[in-house]
């Protein structure tokens, strides 16, 4: 899985730092995405009180992730990681029909920040693997997602614990951010 990931990646290379965010709510996923996309060694930080973040430094690359929701006194701690940020990858428990508008929500919320107006957004819909998963087509309608302005984004079927999607997601946004300046 590692040498896929370096071969997609190797696009960016050539590029000066590169920050990744991984953002959405417990559970979705992203902790799971990040072992398996085995770039190397994923270090836990709690910069404060409650918020834990991972990051894996990968050459150039650094990939950030932390949960959102339920954090609301310490958003504004989060901007600190927001300064030079490339690309968003927001993962959704597709299973998860309670909780899609809170993570549609917060995934607002961050977009709506000054600093991530120029992000490109990658939407994992996680977890395809089980019965209750929503599809593509209604994640996006629930998470509002057409009624973005101004952004390219793009939603990838996902199931971490396989690792199947991972690629062609990460691809398309590598793809993306290698036609940036
Ligand atoms: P988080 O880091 O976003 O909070 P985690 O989420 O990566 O910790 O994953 C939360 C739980 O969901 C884990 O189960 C993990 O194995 C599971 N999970 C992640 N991706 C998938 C998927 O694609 N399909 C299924 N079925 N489960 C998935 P546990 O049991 O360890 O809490
Ligand atoms: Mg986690």
């Amino acid at each position: 899985m590692g040498v896929f990931f370096s071969n997609i990646f190797s696009r960016l290379l050539k590029k000066k730092e590169m920050r990744l965010l991984m953002l959405g709510l417990d559970a979705a996923g992203k902790t799971t995405i990040l072992y398996k996309l085995k770039l190397g060694e994923v270090v836990t930080t709690i910069p404060t009180i409650g918020f834990n973040v991972e990051t894996v430094e990968y050459k150039n690359i650094s990939f950030i992730v932390w949960d959102v929701g339920s954090q609301h006194l310490i958003r504004r701690l989060w901007r600190h990681y927001y300064s030079n940020t490339k690309g968003l990858i927001f993962v959704v428990d597709s299973s998860d029909q309670d909780r899609i508008e809170i993570a549609a929500e917060e995934l607002n919320m961050v977009l709506a920040d000054d600093e991530m107006k120029d992000v490109v957004l990658l939407v994992l819909a996680n977890k395809q693997d089980l019965p209750k998963a929503m599809a593509v087509h209604e994640l996006t309608e629930r998470m509002g997602l057409h009624a973005l302005r101004g952004r390219q984004w793009f939603v990838q079927p996902t199931c971490a614990v396989q690792g199947s999607g991972l690629y062609e997601g990460l691809d398309w946004l590598s793809d993306q951010l290698s036609k940036q300046q």
